[in-house]
C-alpha cells in the first residue's frame, strides 16, 4: 500500500487526501507534526528535503512530493475520475486557477513564513494572521472574478476536479484567519457543495488521525 506523510491541517496534504479520495485508493497515512517541527527533522528531511508535507511514498519506494505533482501522478495513473478535463484550454484554466492557489496564496501564509515573520519581522500571532487574511483575501477577489465567469457548479465544470482539491484547503485555511467569505459568494458556493461529497468529508482535518481537538 501507499504511503502519505502528511499532517491533519496542512493544506497541501489535504489536497492530496481529497485527490486519493475521489479516485477512491487508499493509503497509509502517517502524520508528520508540523507543529512539533518533525518536518525539519533528518527523518522527514530524508523523505523530501524541502521539509514540506506531503510526501506520497509509492509501493517501490519511489517517494513524491509537491502536491500538485502527487495530484498529477494520481491522475495519470488512477484516471477515473479524471481530475482534468481533456480539452487543452479548459484543462489550461483550471491548471491555471489550481496554481493561483498552491503557488501565489498557499506559500506565503505557510508555517514557516508566518514563523518568520513573527521572529524576524516583529509580528505577533495576530500581525502574522493580518498578513495571511490579506494574501487570501487579495487571491480569492481575482478567483472570484474568475468563477464569476461560469454558470458550473464547480469551477468551469460540473464535477469536482484539480481546483476543488485545491480550493476546499484554502477555504478552510481562510476560515482560521478569519476571512469573511461572504465576500466570494461563488467560491462559496463551490465549497459548500464540495464538503457535502463523501470523498471531501472523508479528507477533512478533523476526519483524521492526527486531529487536535
Ligand atoms: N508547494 C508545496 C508546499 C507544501 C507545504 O507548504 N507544506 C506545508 C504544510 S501545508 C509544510 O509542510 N509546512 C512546513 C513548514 O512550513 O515548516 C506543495 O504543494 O506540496
Amino acid at each position: 500500500m501507499m504511503k502519505l506523510y502528511g499532517y491533519w491541517r496542512s493544506s497541501a496534504s489535504y489536497r492530496v487526501r481529497i485527490a486519493l479520495a475521489l479516485k477512491g485508493v487508499e493509503v497509509e497515512y502517517i502524520a508528520v507534526n508540523l507543529r512539533e517541527g518533525e518536518q525539519a527533522q533528518g527523518e522527514h528531511l530524508s523523505r523530501n528535503p524541502q521539509g514540506f508535507v506531503p510526501v506520497l511514498e509509492l509501493e517501490d519506494s519511489t517517494q513524491l512530493t509537491q502536491s500538485l505533482a502527487i495530484m498529477d501522478y494520481l491522475d495519470a495513473t488512477f484516471p477515473e475520475p479524471a481530475l482534468m478535463p481533456s480539452d487543452a484550454i479548459l484543462r489550461s484554466k483550471i491548471l491555471a486557477a489550481s496554481l493561483a492557489i498552491a503557488s501565489d496564496i498557499s506559500p506565503i501564509q505557510n508555517l514557516s513564513v508566518l514563523n518568520y515573520i513573527k521572529a524576524k519581522h516583529g509580528q505577533d500571532g495576530e500581525g502574522a494572521k493580518t498578513w495571511a487574511a490579506h494574501w487570501i483575501t487579495q487571491g480569492f477577489t481575482a478567483l472570484e472574478a474568475i468563477a464569476q465567469q461560469y454558470d458550473t457548479p464547480y469551477l468551469m465544470t460540473d464535477q469536482p476536479r484539480f481546483f476543488e482539491c485545491c480550493l476546499v484547503p484554502q477555504v478552510y485555511n481562510a476560515r482560521r484567519f478569519d476571512v469573511d467569505m461572504d465576500q466570494f459568494p461563488k467560491l462559496n458556493a463551490i465549497d459548500s457543495l464540495c464538503r457535502k461529497h463523501p470523498a471531501f468529508i472523508k479528507a477533512a482535518p478533523e476526519n483524521q488521525a492526527d486531529a487536535a481537538p
